[in-house]
C-alpha cells in the first residue's frame, strides 16, 4: 500500500511530534491509515500512542483516574470503576455481526447487512470523541513470537478500557514493530461516547457492537461495560472463531489449567462453562496452578492438541468471593497491587464491598446507582443492591501465586482432558468420562445446557442450550462449528473428554455435593487420562468407582466419603437423561440446519442405551448394578 502523503501529514498534526515518531516506527502503511481514518471521523482532542514503556502504562492509568473513570481506594494500586445503571452487561441485541449480501450464519445468529451497519456505526462516530483523548494500543493476543498469536490494536477514548487492557493482554507494541507489513491484525475501535457527570456513557440508546468479519474490525460506541468494550475479550473473540474456522484451529470459551497428580506431574486440561457455573473458581483451585480462566486458543500438533491462553489477566466476578470459600482470591483482593474494581459499593473507608462477600453488609456507600443507602430503589421500583451482581475485578494473573509457569511458553501446553460443564439440578452425574472423543464432543460439548440464573436477565432456572458455552461468541454456523470440534479429534492422542455438573440435588432440593468436592472430580480426571483409575460403564459415560474416590476425597480434601453420598451422586436418572436427549435432539433438529448426521446417530444409540438400561434395571441405576 501507497502511503498517502497528505493523510501521513494530516495525522503528525493531529498525533503530535511524539505520538507520531511512536506510529511510525511500525512500518505498516496499512495501520497507518486506518489509525489516521478513525482519528479523522471520531475527532478526539488529543491522540496518545502507547509503546507499553513503562511511562506510558503509567500515564494511561493516570489518565483515567485524572479523567475520573476511575478512582483510587484506600489500598495502594485498587481503583474503581463504575458503568452506568444501564450499562451493566454484554448488550446482547445490540452486538451484531455485518454481513455481506449471501452469507448467512443461520438462526440465533444476530447479523445485519454489512453496508447498512458499517454506514449507521459510522454516522454514530463522527465527531464522537470530541473533547476526549484517544488512545492507541497494541497488543498480542497471546504469548510473543507464537504461531497461536494474533496481533491487535485498540483505539478507545476510555482511560478504564486502555488501562484494563494493559492488565489482561499482553503488551504488542513491540511485535508489531518486529511484524511490520507482515501483521495481520484484529482491528478495535471503541468510544464510551458522550459521557454525564459520573464520567458514564450517555447515549445508551446509541449503544452498538458491529463486527465486520470481512475486515476483522469490531466497533464500539456508546457504552463502558468491559464484556461490551475490551475489544480483545469478547469482541476478539468473534473475530477469532471466524478466523480460526478458516485455518483449522480453535477458540474456545475455556479456562487452561494444570492439575496436579501424583509424583509432581501436571496434566493441562481446558473446560468450558457457561458464566456463573463455576469456571473461574476451578481454574484457581488451590494446589492447581492455573494457565486462564476464560479463553483457550487450541492447535493440533504432532498428534496432540495444545493451547495457549491469548489472554495473561482475569476479569472475574466478584460476586460470592469470600475468605472461606476463595481463601487465596480473598487475600489477593485485600492486598496492595494493581486491581480495578467494577460496579462494587466503595465504603465510607473507601474500601469495596460486594454481594456474597462475608463482611458485614454496609448502609449506605457509592455504586452503579450513585450514593446507595439500604433500602434505595430504581425508576422502575427494584431494590438497588450494594454491589451489581456483574461486578468484577480486573487483575494481571502475575498477581497469582498459583500461576501455571508455562503461561507464556510460546508452544502452549498439552491438553490431556476438556472438561464440559453447566448448571443442571436434575439430570447428569456429577463427572464423568466420554467413550471417545466423538460421543464427547457431541452428547457433552454440543449438548451442554445450563440454567438460568438470577444473574441474568429472565425467568430463573431455565434451561438453555449453550454448545461448548461457545454460543454467545460463535461467528460462523453451530453445523460448521460442531464439524469443525468433530474433525479436530482426528489425531493420534486426542485429549478424554469429561462432563462436570457441580449443581446436582436430591429430590429434597438440597445440592448432593459441596462446592469444594470438584478437587476431588479433578483429581479423578487426572488419573483417568493416564489410566490409572478403572471406570463403571453406564448407558451415558464411564463413572468414577467408589473405592476410588473414597480415597481421593481423604487425600485431597481430608473428607470422609460416604457410599451413601456417592449413591445418591452417581445414579444414573435414566427418565431426565432421556428427557434431555429430547430437548438437545429438537434443537438441532428444529435450529440447526445442516447438522452432522453423526450428530443424530450419537444421540440415538446413547437413547437406545439408557431404554435398555430401563427395562433391565429400572428408571433410577445405582453405579454398581450396571450390568
Ligand atoms: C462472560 O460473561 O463469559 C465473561 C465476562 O467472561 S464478559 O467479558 O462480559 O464476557
Ligand atoms: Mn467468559
Amino acid at each position: 500500500m501507497m502511503e498517502d502523503k497528505r493523510e501521513m501529514e494530516r495525522l503528525k498534526s493531529r498525533l503530535g511530534a511524539e505520538s507520531y515518531k511512536k506510529l511510525i516506527r511500525i512500518d505498516n502503511p496499512e495501520l497507518h491509515h486506518f489509525i489516521a481514518k478513525y482519528v479523522e471521523l471520531c475527532n478526539p482532542d488529543m491522540v496518545f500512542v502507547s509503546t507499553d514503556s513503562p511511562q506510558d502504562i503509567q500515564y494511561i492509568r493516570t489518565e483515567a483516574i485524572r479523567a475520573a473513570e476511575e478512582h483510587e481506594l484506600a489500598v495502594a494500586g485498587h481503583t474503581v470503576h463504575f458503568d452506568g445503571y444501564y450499562d451493566q452487561a454484554r448488550d446482547k441485541s445490540n452486538t451484531k455481526f455485518l454481513l455481506p449480501q449471501g452469507v448467512n450464519l443461520g438462526t440465533g445468529m444476530n447479523a445485519m447487512d454489512r453496508e447498512e451497519g458499517l454506514k449507521e456505526i459510522h454516522d454514530i462516530m463522527r465527531d464522537i470523541m470530541r473533547g476526549h483523548q484517544l488512545y492507541v494500543r497494541f497488543f498480542c493476543l497471546g504469548p510473543l513470537k507464537s504461531e497461536f498469536s494474533i496481533t491487535a490494536v485498540q483505539l478507545t477514548d476510555s482511560g478504564y478500557v486502555a488501562h484494563s487492557e494493559d492488565l489482561l493482554y499482553r503488551q504488542g507494541y513491540e511485535e508489531f514493530v518486529r511484524l511490520g507489513q507482515s501483521a495481520r491484525y484484529f482491528k478495535f475501535v471503541h468510544s464510551a461516547g458522550e459521557l454525564d457527570d459520573r464520567k458514564t456513557s450517555m447515549n445508551i440508546d446509541k449503544r452498538r457492537i458491529y463486527i465486520d468479519l470481512e475486515s476483522e474490525t469490531v466497533y464500539s460506541a456508546n457504552t463502558q461495560y468491559g464484556g461490551n468494550t475490551i475489544g480483545l475479550k469478547k469482541l476478539a473473540m468473534r473475530t477469532a472463531i471466524n478466523r480460526a474456522s478458516r485455518e483449522g484451529w480453535l477458540n474456545e470459551h475455556m479456562f487452561i489449567m494444570g492439575v496436579h497428580g501424583p509424583s509432581n506431574r501436571v496434566t493441562y486440561f481446558t473446560g468450558a462453562f457457561p458464566s456463573l457455573c463455576g469456571k473461574t473458581s476451578t481454574s484457581m483451585l488451590p494446589g492447581e496452578t492455573i494457565v486462564g480462566d476464560d479463553i483457550a486458543y487450541l492447535r493440533q500438533k504432532n498428534g496432540r492438541i495444545r493451547a495457549v491462553n491469548p489472554e495473561r489477566g482475569i476479569f472475574g466476578i466478584i460476586r460470592g468471593v469470600n475468605s472461606i470459600d476463595d481463601p487465596s482470591i480473598w487475600a489477593i483482593l485485600h492486598s496492595p497491587g494493581e486491581i480495578i474494581f467494577s460496579n462494587v459499593l466503595v465504603t465510607a473507608e473507601e474500601t469495596p464491598y460486594w454481594l456474597g462477600s462475608n463482611e458485614d453488609p454496609p448502609q449506605k456507600g457509592i455504586n452503579h446507582s450513585g450514593e446507595w443507602q439500604h433500602g434505595k430503589k430504581d425508576a422502575d421500583g427494584n431494590d438497588i443492591t450494594p454491589s451489581h451482581p456483574n461486578a468484577r475485578f480486573t487483575l494481571d494473573m502475575h498477581l497469582l501465586n498459583n500461576l501455571d509457569p508455562n503461561i507464556d511458553n510460546p508452544d502452549g501446553v498439552v491438553i490431556d482432558g476438556i472438561i464440559y460443564g453447566g448448571r443442571d439440578s436434575d439430570t447428569k452425574v456429577p463427572v464423568e468420562q466420554s467413550f471417545n472423543w466423538v460421543h464427547g464432543v457431541i452428547t457433552m460439548g454440543a449438548a451442554l445446557e445450563s440454567e438460568t440464573t438470577a444473574a441474568t436477565l429472565g425467568k430463573e432456572g431455565e434451561r438453555k442450550l449453550n454448545p461448548m458455552s461457545n454460543l454467545d461468541f460463535l461467528s460462523i454456523p453451530i453445523a460448521k462449528y460442531i464439524e469443525n470440534h468433530l474433525a479436530f479429534g482426528h489425531i493420534t492422542n486426542p485429549p478424554c473428554i469429561f462432563s462436570v455438573n457441580y449443581f446436582l440435588r436430591d429430590t429434597a432440593g438440597n445440592f448432593t455435593n459441596a462446592k469444594i468436592d470438584k478437587a476431588a472430580w479433578l483429581k479423578w480426571m487426572e488419573l483417568r487420562t493416564h489410566q490409572e483409575v478403572e471406570a463403571i460403564e453406564t448407558p451415558t459415560g464411564l463413572i468414577p468407582k467408589y473405592d476410588d474416590l473414597k480415597r481421593l476425597f481423604r487425600e485431597v480434601l481430608n473428607k470422609d466419603y460416604t457410599r451413601e453420598e456417592y449413591i445418591k451422586q452417581f445414579t444414573v436418572r435414566v427418565a431426565e437423561n432421556l428427557a434431555k436427549l429430547e430437548r438437545v435432539e429438537q434443537f438441532y433438529r428444529t435450529k440447526v440446519p445442516d447438522t452432522p448426521a453423526i450428530v443424530f446417530t450419537v444421540f440415538e444409540e446413547q437413547r437406545q442405551r439408557l431404554i435398555k438400561a430401563r427395562e433391565e434395571q429400572g428408571d433410577y441405576i445405582e453405579p454398581d448394578t450396571h450390568a
